[in-house]
């Protein structure tokens, strides 16, 4: 221990910028500054790399990006060396990838682990960021670059006697790293997100009773993971290079894009045709490499959902059962869409009850588990798949302070105010990588961060050129980017319904579309713009 505070002290105190977060962005960041000679300190709160895949360590965690794109772009070496096994990565092989990726660039050395950042404070007088972390170190940089992650800070929620329960009780984003063994248990699973979805058909599989708590039936496509073929990986080695470039402008960073036609100008028997074949091949493909009207239209949608509903009721053995799990009420997609692998067979399972709260809401947690109105529970274990304080949430639990000392959270009080999603007014030199206002979950993350890590390097190294040191966004881009994001949601069916992506799953949150949703492409050009255009919308000095 005394080595590893002496390790930290011999560390620089002053560096041209701060990176916090050791997940695929804080990784690439760090790989990237380091390259441009630029002298850093970065911290990770948690023990080694991972980020997002470090704490979600649930059964079933599983990334719904096909592989071979859910990887750093920027080396081909790494590339060609890392191979994987599957079409859609599961977390200890991402997790693996990360490891052997830091281990590769050698970007461990680079930082403090087990360091939160506590607090980061904009100095007026030497135009640099003070970052203290929990252990009271303070370190000055010029630039304060954030890569902590959008679905970082775990909700859980206040349901009354929650602490009371005596059994084991997990968030599946803050999974004990030692496993869980279900064995024997009865376990209570609440939330069916991604996570609950991912998770819910291994606990079943190992568990001696799962009882799932659903409060909103949720739409869900097959993964249809497999493992990948020799012939399939080589092919792929093959033209990573084009299928990347491919990525960089389609919607949503993934390889494949919507199709450039309406469901509605198609006859029915068409598109039900198309989608029975996209359902087979499994993955987002099926919603977001389809037709283009189905996240604006409602009736373009409807057609969707009801495929979905129809497939629900032929998998699901008891009406009833089915009955509860079909949604409806929303338009799908617009809650954030899972993959799954088995996940509506599992309720044919005898040893699985689904509770539907809104018929039989939780009373209250007790000591040997769930009361609801209509009976109660006994359970061994407690799973919270309740998600995340999504986007903003990560950094407003960081005490940011820009100009002025105005604290981060209290200018974002009614909703993140941001430019182009990675700065915002009054924070000069604060980089938020995947922030509020960019494309970030609804893309690839790895091309999200990528396109962000570039810009932001870019964008360093124009001031650097200038002889400047600082750069800020205006008021009047931020409130034009902050419209336009709007603009874009309101076009859209997302903003009917209640879901993370517009904060309501946390209370008191403001009711806002967090991600910019005009497209990945669009987006990577408009950042480009703005820097082609000597950072319109900036001041720099
Ligand atoms: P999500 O998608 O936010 O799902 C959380 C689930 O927990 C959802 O079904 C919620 O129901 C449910 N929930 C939350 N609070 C409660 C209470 N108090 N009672 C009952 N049920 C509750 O989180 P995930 O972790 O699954 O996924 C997050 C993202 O991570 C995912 O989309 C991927 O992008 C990766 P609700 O729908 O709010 O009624």
């Amino acid at each position: 221990m005394a080595g590893a505070q002496q390790a930290q002290s011999s560390r620089p105190q002053e560096v041209d910028v701060v990176v916090i977060g050791a997940g695929f962005a804080g990784l690439h960041a760090v790989h990237r500054f380091r390259e441009m000679g630029l002298s850093l300190r970065a911290f990770e709160q948690g023990s080694g790399v991972g980020g997002t895949w470090y704490w979600n360590r649930y059964p079933g965690a599983s990334s719904d990006s096909e592989s071979w794109v859910y990887s750093f772009a920027f080396s081909p070496e790494l590339e060609q060396e890392w191979t994987w096994s599957k079409r859609f990565p599961e977390q200890p092989e991402i997790l693996a990838y990360l490891e052997f990726a830091a281990q590769r660039l050698d970007l461990k050395r680079e930082f403090d682990f087990d360091t939160r950042v506590s607090a980061a404070r904009f100095d007026e007088n030497t135009l640099g960021w003070q970052v203290t972390t929990e252990h009271g170190e303070t370190v000055r940089s010029r630039y304060l670059v954030t890569a902590v992650g959008c679905l970082s800070a775990a909700q859980l929620p206040a349901i009354p006697g929650r602490d009371d329960f005596t059994g084991e009780a997990y968030h599946t984003g803050q999974w004990p790293h030692a496993g869980v063994d279900f064995g024997g248990k009865r376990v209570g699973v609440i939330g069916t997100g991604s996570s609950g979805i991912q998770a819910i058909p291994i606990i079943a599989a190992a568990a001696t009773e799962v009882v799932v708590f659903q409060r909103t039936p949720n739409f869900s496509v097959p993964a249809r993971n497999h493992a990948l073929s020799p012939k399939r990986v080589a092919e792929l080695k093959q033209n990573i290079r084009e299928i990347r470039e491919a990525c960089r402008w389609t919607s949503i960073g993934q390889p494949y894009d919507l199709r450039d036609q309406a469901a509605l100008d198609r006859p029915r028997e068409e598109v039900l045709a198309q989608m029975e074949a996209d359902w087979q091949k499994g993955g987002f493909e099926w919603m977001f490499g389809s037709y283009n009207d189905l996240l604006v239209d409602p009736r373009a949608n409807d057609i969707a959902a009801d495929f979905v509903r129809d497939k629900i009721r032929g998998i699901v053995k008891d009406p009833e059962t089915a009955r509860r799990l079909i949604p409806t009420g929303y338009p799908i997609a617009t809650k954030r869409l899972p993959l799954d692998q088995g996940y509506f067979e599992t309720f044919n399972r005898d040893n699985v009850t689904l509770v539907d709260l809104r018929e039989t809401p939780i009373e209250r947690i007790v000591a040997d588990g769930v009361r609801t109105s209509g009976k109660t529970f006994e359970l061994d274990m407690l799973v919270f798949a309740t998600g995340f304080d999504a986007l903003t949430g990560p950094l407003n639990r960081i005490e940011i302070r820009g100009r002025n000392d105005q604290l981060l959270r209290e200018k974002w009080s009614e909703g993140p105010r941001t430019y182009l999603g990675v700065t915002t007014a009054g924070f000069p030199n604060l980089f938020m990588i995947t922030g509020p206002g960019s494309p970030s979950v609804l893309g690839n993350m790895p091309t999200s961060i990528e396109q962000h890590v570039d810009w932001i390097a870019e964008c360093m190294d124009f001031v650097r050129r200038q002889g400047s040191s600082l750069i800020e966004p205006s008021a009047d881009a931020e409130s034009q980017w902050c419209a336009h994001v709007k603009e874009l949601a309101d076009g859209t069916l997302f903003p009917q319904v209640d879901s993370w992506y517009m904060g309501a799953n946390v209370p008191g949150k403001p009711r806002v579309f967090l991600p910019y949703i005009g497209g990945f492409g669009t987006y990577r050009q408009l950042c480009s713009d703005v820097a082609a255009r000597d950072y319109e919308g900036f001041e720099v000095r």
